[in-house]
């Protein structure tokens, strides 16, 4: 559809952006905090770009008043953040660490002065690493019960003055990259285990949703799912069949669980011929129900495009982790689908498609098929930024890619989507959990690199300066 005139962005949207603990605080051992599975995992050589490490980030636990005024003076009207659940339970259940409530309070109480509406991920891959050695973390049915204990903690704590709420982020990247591709911990490759463990964090998302609305009813609370819309590579029916696999074992796998409290049914038939199906329990199905959330909280970067994948074809892919062009290779499940690079459009140096029609695309599917308001949780570009003479970042790339990616949203919104907000990924620059510091998405340049020992100064980029004006049109000028 071509609009002539585009609806404007409603009163009250959320104009944000988003960060993760592991990947701002640093301070990985202090006040009290016990060790998650990330301050393990990158120890292990080989594990992260040149060995970087959360230890010490962008420094935000004792820098973030002034990542606070920063924001606020942008004009910033949301910040996603997540807590570090090792912090407030050091050994990831038991007693709480009041220094760890205390800085959450701080932070909250920071943005609300500044009058910057606080969205809480509750969950954003920092597990207590004495959850993972007790009975496997996420492999065992027994986090639901500490991960709901965890999530009211927070509601009991935080929910006076947090209206917005992420229960976990991008479930669908956590248990990939930790359970099939092992590049996240615990670093396995077992493609059962993959589909239980998944099994186990719906339901610990769903039992923390139920829960939520007895502490937090005014709140809103959803997932954050990493979407990337599949497109077919011709139109060749096999292809479109191919996209439509995608759809469902990437997709459909995950969000109609959450808001249907189903798995899709030809994956299901699928897995089930395979012995790869997740064991559902009595009762299950009825707790899935129970927690539906508010809203679809969607982190996007990308849309794959999809072939057809005979039964003897491609396998497992690789990702380009280094930031050189052209490194990635395509990946698929044979009998299934394989990717395919699509020549109609650019990509960045990471090898991420650069798609903002993907982006319009990705949410009505959603409004279709689900009904339900959309947060845009996470979006932005990862790029390599220069720091110039004078304390400067020229980052129009970014401004380019934002702004286009906006204009989508606008015309979704036209479309008929009912957007809540646009969080993007990130406000300060952030350690990339396996591309280091070089790969910059932050509206503020910080000082920080993998070697050597900086001084962590934060400067504002060109973009900065765009996203404020931005905010005070509430997207007019777009
Ligand atoms: C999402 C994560 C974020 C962030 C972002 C960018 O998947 O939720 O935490 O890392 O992707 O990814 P990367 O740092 O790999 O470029």
């Amino acid at each position: 559809m071509l609009h002539e005139n585009l609806k404007p962005f409603p009163a009250g949207f959320l104009w944000g952006s988003a960060s993760a603990a592991y990947q701002v605080e640093g301070a990985w051992d202090e006040d009290g905090k016990g060790p998650s599975n990330w301050d393990l995992f990158v120890r292990v050589s080989g594990k992260t770009f040149k060995g970087t490490t959360g230890d010490v980030a962008v420094d935000h636990y004792h820098r973030f008043k002034e990542d606070v005024r920063l924001m606020a003076e942008m004009g910033l009207k949301a910040y996603r953040f997540s807590v570090a659940w090792a912090r407030i339970f050091p050994k990831g259940k038991g007693e709480v660490n009041e220094k760890g409530i205390e800085f959450y309070n701080h932070l909250i109480n920071e943005l609300v002065k500044n009058k910057i509406e606080p969205i809480l991920t509750i969950y954003h891959w920092d597990l207590p690493q004495a959850l993972q050695d007790e009975y496997g973390g996420w492999e065992s049915r027994q986090i639901v019960e500490d991960f709901t204990n965890y999530a009211v903690t927070l509601y009991k704590h935080f929910g006076d003055r947090v209206k917005y709420w992420v229960s976990l982020n991008e479930q669908n990247i956590f248990t990939d990259l930790g359970y099939r591709m092992a590049l996240h911990p615990p670093g396995v490759t077992n493609e059962k285990l993959f589909y239980q463990v998944n099994h186990h964090a719906n339901l610990a998302n769903a039992s923390a949703i139920k829960e939520f609305r007895k502490y937090v009813p005014n709140g809103k609370i959803g997932p954050s799912f990493a979407y990337s819309p599949a497109y077919a590579a011709s139109p060749k029916p096999e292809d479109i069949l191919s996209a439509e696999n995608a759809e469902e074992f990437n997709s459909h796998w995950w969000m109609d669980v959450y808001a249907w409290g189903e798995y899709p049914e030809a994956a299901l038939s699928y897995l089930e011929s395979k012995d790869l199906a997740p064991k559902i329990e009595a009762g299950d199905v009825d707790l899935l129900k129970a927690g539906k959330p508010d809203f679809m909280g969607v982190n996007y970067y990308q849309t794959t495009t999809y072939e057809h994948n005979p039964l003897n074809g491609v396998g497992q892919g690789t990702f380009n982790t280094t930031g050189k062009k052209g490194t990635s290779h395509d990946t698929g499940v044979p009998g299934i689908f394989k990717t395919i690079k699509n020549g109609n459009l650019e990509r960045t140096n990471w090898d991420w498609n650069i798609d903002p029609v993907g982006l319009r695309i990705g949410l009505r599917r959603i409004t279709s098929r689900y009904h339900l308001p959309i947060l845009i949780s996470e979006n932005g570009l990862g790029e390599y930024d220069k720091l110039e003479a004078g304390d400067v970042v020229n980052d129009d790339y970014r401004i380019d890619y934002l702004k286009s990616h906006l204009s989508a949203v606008q015309e979704a919104i036209t479309d008929g989507v009912e957007m809540l907000g646009y969080c993007t990924w990130s406000f300060t620059d952030l350690l990339s959990w396996l591309n280091g510091f070089q790969k910059r998405y932050g509206f503020v340049y910080v000082n920080q690199h993998e070697e050597g020992e900086h001084d962590l100064r934060r400067v504002k980029k060109k973009s900065y300066f765009w996203y404020k004006e931005v905010i005070e049109k509430n997207g007019e000028n777009l």
